[in-house]
């Protein structure tokens, strides 16, 4: 029996429209056609009473599938990987598989905790000087992105892996917070190119598109808030 046969409940995806690493977990959701329904934390935000009696680690996004509650943008994905293998987002070398998880982890504790920092800094034009350090950081880190990565047009070749999925959203919402802070952040053509590739993927567009919709009205708030 397949191992989709036995899940009895259907998936249900905690999220906040705002969040990369919600929107990775909703891109692997839609590129294998998985069922599910969204939720917003319940009590309206993630730091809510009520959405931590339900996900003890308190974070979105969570899933709560066949009655487990599992939080971590990673671990689910690599569950939603192995619960509904189709298309395959993981490479069958287990070489290739581990560098691809190294350049995940690259996103998830170098690039966007910088990225993450400066979500405090918009819409306070006294800590420009604060935000142009951070860019900084965060050119540095795209440098050795450059150099770790070489996409054709995906990090892993011809089909989308789940490490891109990590990514995707990520790299415009660099551009959107840096913007409207008048602030550059410094791509590579290299990195340019896997992001419009990226983008030229129908599912990843409507995925990245929301999101930033959703930045883009957070953005407003900050800068000029009601
Ligand atoms: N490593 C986590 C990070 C998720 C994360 O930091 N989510 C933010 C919202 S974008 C959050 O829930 N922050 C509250 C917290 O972690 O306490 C993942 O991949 O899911």
């Amino acid at each position: 029996m397949k191992i989709v046969q036995i899940l009895s409940q259907p998936i249900t995806l905690y999220a906040v429209p705002e969040s990369t690493y919600c929107a990775r977990v909703r891109l692997v959701l839609e590129l294998k056609s998985v069922d599910y329904t969204e939720e917003r934390p319940p009590g309206g935000t993630y730091q809510s009473e009520d959405y931590r009696r339900l996900v003890a680690a308190g974070s979105v996004p969570a899933i709560e599938i066949n009655g487990t509650i599992l939080h971590d943008s990673d671990a689910i994905v690599e569950l939603l990987e192995d619960l509904f293998p189709e298309p395959a987002m993981r490479c069958a070398d287990p070489f290739e598989r581990a560098f691809l998880k190294s350049v995940t982890r690259f996103h998830d504790t170098r690039l966007e905790p910088v990225l993450r920092s400066l979500f405090p800094l918009v819409g306070n034009p006294e800590k420009k000087h604060r935000a142009a350090l951070v860019v900084d950081a965060m050119n540095g880190h795209l440098e050795r992105l450059d150099r770790l990565i070489n996409p054709q047009p995906y990090l892993g070749g011809e089909a989308l892996s789940l490490a891109d999925c990590a990514y995707a959203t990520t790299l415009f919402m660099m551009e959107d917070l840096t913007s409207c802070m008048n602030l550059e952040v410094k791509c590579s053509e290299k990195i340019h190119h896997w992001r419009n590739a990226l983008h030229h993927t129908d599912t990843v567009r409507e995925i990245v598109d929301q999101n930033r919709s959703a930045i883009a009205k957070w953005i407003t708030s900050k800068l000029s808030p009601a």
